[in-house]
């Protein structure tokens, strides 16, 4: 069997889900920078729904974050990050949505993109879209803070599961905005899983790895694709 592939590009939110669950399972793969032909034949026949990321092992290939990495943590060797008990994998299932509804949404579609992505390509902020993501953002933040407030380590306890890694990206990018160093203080216990996510060996390790934080060219078409209007 050869090293998986993960396709995608450097900055994805979701990619970076899948290679912290690689890289913490210590599980050797190579990474493909889709960049330059997102959204195009090359893409689309890997994701029919132009989105990253795409994972291939030998001749099989799945997209869908939660998929690949539930398939990563059955197939291969290393830490387990999928409880057995299923109330706890429950649990671990309730967060995955949550960054997939909630966190998500509001903290990259709307602030981070407005704040940092389309900024850095020139195109200016829609305080609109900002202002409308904010209030959403505090809910996520202070459901977050009532479940972590009393000094649980991660998400669904004293382990370590799939669920931290599918809010660390979101997190992290949010925390580059404005509005990121504004409201994150306002949330200490939150703040402190953060830090102790932050300072995972598997963290730093990807972290070293990434390459410096470079403008997403794809992304003017988001401006006039999909760009959230209020
Ligand atoms: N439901 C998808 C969401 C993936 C997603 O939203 N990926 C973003 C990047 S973080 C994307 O591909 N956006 C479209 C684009 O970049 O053109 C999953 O779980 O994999």
């Amino acid at each position: 069997m050869s090293a998986p592939v993960v396709y995608g590009f450097p900055r994805s939110t979701f990619v970076n889900i899948v290679r912290l669950v690689l890289t913490h399972k210590g599980i050797a793969y190579s990474f493909q920078d889709l960049e330059p032909v997102m959204g195009k034949a090359e893409h689309l026949a890997l994701h029919p729904f132009n989105s990253v990321p795409i994972f291939r092992h030998d001749e099989f290939i799945v997209y869908e974050t939660g998929a690949i990495v539930s398939y990563v943590d059955e197939t291969f060797d290393g830490a387990r990050l999928t409880p057995k008990d299923p109330r706890a994998r429950a649990r671990m299932n309730q967060w995955i949505g949550v960054v997939h509804s909630y966190v998500y949404p509001y903290m990259i579609y709307h602030v981070t993109h407005e704040r940092l992505v389309f900024p850095e390509l020139g195109i200016p902020s829609d305080e609109k879209v900002v202002a409308h993501a904010l209030p959403k953002v505090e809910t996520v933040l202070a459901v977050l803070e009532r479940e972590l407030v009393d000094g649980r380590q991660y998400l669904i306890g004293s382990e370590l599961s799939i669920a931290d890694f599918f809010l660390l990206p979101s997190t992290f990018a949010f925390s580059l905005t404005e509005e990121g160093r504004r409201l994150y203080p306002k949330y200490p216990a939150f703040c402190r899983w953060r830090q102790r996510m932050e300072s995972l060996p598997t963290t730093q390790k990807l972290r070293a790895i990434l390459p410096p934080r470079e403008p997403i060219q794809h992304a003017r078409e988001w401006a006039k694709s999909h760009r959230p209007k209020y």
